[in-house]
């Protein structure tokens, strides 16, 4: 049976303070010279350059692009406040991309979320679980981003977003001014990880202790791609019901595939792997909103910027639509 046509509203969330280049304690250190690091913010349309919504249409979807959210820089914000970067920044940017993802939800369609970087999973994900609260979140990446503002050693909410929106964390966590309005919405029942391999010290303790589902990159060697992310989703929506949400950070990817990110990491997901997981999300025809952050084109050359892009391009269009790009099989080949 052919599924109903895929109705998909794309916004742009520019978002990079959760990733800021701007040293906040030693303003004038080295650390400042990676300016780049900015460049996340031009990912949505680097995407769109790329014929994103083209693209979809052309697999069969209902294209409609929101355009790109405009944030705005809280004055003063610079200072590190318990442990946070640009807390009030990226709070009321993230209350901006809740209320777009919610409303659009609210129309009946599905949404991608370009950011930035994964910050925007606070105002994703919780924009999401407003409209369906028996959703479960399926988190693609090398990071499992669950540092709460006192465990993390770089203070950059990118690393932080999950620990803000699991039921069972948030009183381990101080209410960071500009983030008071981030609701727990989701239980760490409901969660899992697929391509991890960077995860600090107290974040592999809250994956312990709290048992959250996650296939590492060495378990992805051992059991392979299509087992570690049936066996996920099994975990997180036992009875096949529930929205899924699939957060995708392109980091997830080997740094040779996707060097334009911002923090690479070695032996990472190859371009099949990936394909395969958006592949099986789409295959529950219950994806509802999909992440795609840390694109970064300014961290590569341009033409390796653009190879990037374009890698995210299919991988979007696979995890919307089914369908994959056209190449010429290897079956022609007959020697
Ligand atoms: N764990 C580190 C931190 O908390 C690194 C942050 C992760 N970077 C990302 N997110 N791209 O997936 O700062
Ligand atoms: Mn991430
Ligand atoms: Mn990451
Ligand atoms: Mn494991």
């Amino acid at each position: 049976r052919r599924p109903p046509t895929q109705n998909i509203g794309i916004i742009g969330a520019p978002l990079v303070y959760g990733q800021p280049s701007i040293d906040p304690i030693f303003p004038f250190s080295q650390l400042n010279l990676l300016q780049p690091l900015q460049g996340a913010c031009a990912a949505p349309d680097l995407l769109r350059g790329l014929r994103l919504a083209e693209v979809l249409k052309s697999k069969g979807a209902n294209v409609k692009d929101y355009g790109n959210l405009e944030f705005r820089a809280v004055p003063n914000d610079f200072a590190v406040v318990l442990g946070c970067n640009y807390a009030r920044t990226v709070g009321r940017a993230n209350k901006q991309i809740q209320d777009e993802v919610s409303n659009i939800l609210k129309n009946g369609e599905s949404v991608l979320v370009l950011g930035g970087d994964h910050s925007v999973g606070l105002g994703s994900v919780s924009g999401h679980a407003k409209i369906r609260q028996d959703m479960a979140l399926l988190w693609v990446d090398a990071h499992p981003d669950i540092n709460t503002p006192l465990t993390s050693t770089s203070g950059n909410l990118h690393g932080m977003p999950v620990s803000f929106l699991v039921k069972e964390l948030p009183h381990l966590s101080p209410r960071v001014p500009g983030l008071e309005w981030v609701e727990p919405c989701i239980s760490s029942r409901n969660i899992a990880y697929i391509g991890l391999r960077s995860v600090d010290l107290q974040e592999k303790m809250f994956l312990r202790t709290l048992g959250i589902c996650n296939f590492t990159m060495e378990d992805i060697k051992e059991l392979g791609i299509d087992t570690a992310v049936t066996n996920a989703l099994d975990r997180i929506d036992p009875e096949g019901k529930r929205s899924i949400h699939l957060s995708f950070d392109v980091d997830a990817l080997d740094p040779l595939i996707i060097p334009a990110t911002g923090t690479p990491v070695p032996n990472g997901l190859d371009f099949r792997q990936a394909l395969t997981i958006a592949r099986i999300v789409y295959n529950t025809r219950r994806m509802s909103v999909m992440d795609v952050v840390e694109l970064n084109p300014l961290l590569s050359t341009p033409s390796a910027a653009i190879r990037s892009a374009q890698v995210t391009v299919e991988i979007i269009a696979r995890a919307f639509t089914g369908k994959r790009m056209r190449y010429p099989s290897i079956r022609d080949v007959d020697i």
